[in-house]
């Protein structure tokens, strides 16, 4: 998948070189069985150039590379970290008391359940460990909300939001016009 680059002029070459953009989200997930839900949020951070990583950690399955992930992430930059887990969704929950960052949990629905199990799974966090909840796989609301978060100290970003929030408007506006006619 392709990643935001920035473009840097080698000092020893003179040439242009590409240099990969640090991420500033992380997107985990417990299993790559998540991954189809995730596809549309990461379109949402493809197509607004967030620089951002993906990774598989399980809550259950590998503890010690979450929460080794968990530890890392704000001091490799990470700003934001969005997590997607189904089931008996701890990974988000336990991601968020390993860190300082703000965490997005995503309730994928994986179960026989609908996904309310993931969606009660990741809400009903105890006080003094916040973990931002969407909807059940709303992935898309995810990113913007990541998105959002970014842009309250990196006017790029809040800038792409303004826009994007424009162009929902006049779509809206454009199809009611239209049944109008
Ligand atoms: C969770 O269990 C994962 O996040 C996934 O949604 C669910 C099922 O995982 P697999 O059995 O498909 O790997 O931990």
């Amino acid at each position: 998948q392709e990643k935001p680059v920035e473009e840097k002029k080698s000092a020893i070459f003179g040439q242009h070189i590409q240099k990969k953009a640090a991420p500033l989200v992380a997107v985990t997930m417990g299993s790559d069985s998540d991954l189809k839900v995730l596809a549309a949020g990461l379109k949402i951070l493809d197509d607004f150039k967030v620089p951002y990583e993906e990774n598989i950690t399980s809550a259950h399955r590998t503890p010690d590379r979450m929460s080794n992930f968990a530890r890392d992430a704000a001091g490799r930059g990470i700003k934001v970290i969005i997590a997607a887990a189904g089931g008996a969704a701890h990974l988000p929950g336990m991601v968020a008391s390993h860190t300082p960052l703000p965490v997005i949990g995503i309730p994928v629905k994986a179960t026989h359940l609908d996904g309310q199990d993931s969606l009660l799974s990741i809400v009903q966090m105890p006080r003094g460990v916040p973990c931002a909840t969407v909807g059940i796989n709303n992935s898309t609301n995810a990113a913007l909300l990541a998105i959002r978060i970014l842009g309250a100290s990196m006017p790029e970003f809040s800038r792409k939001m303004h826009n994007y929030q424009l162009d929902m408007e006049n779509a809206v506006e454009e199809k009611a016009g239209r049944l109008q006619r």
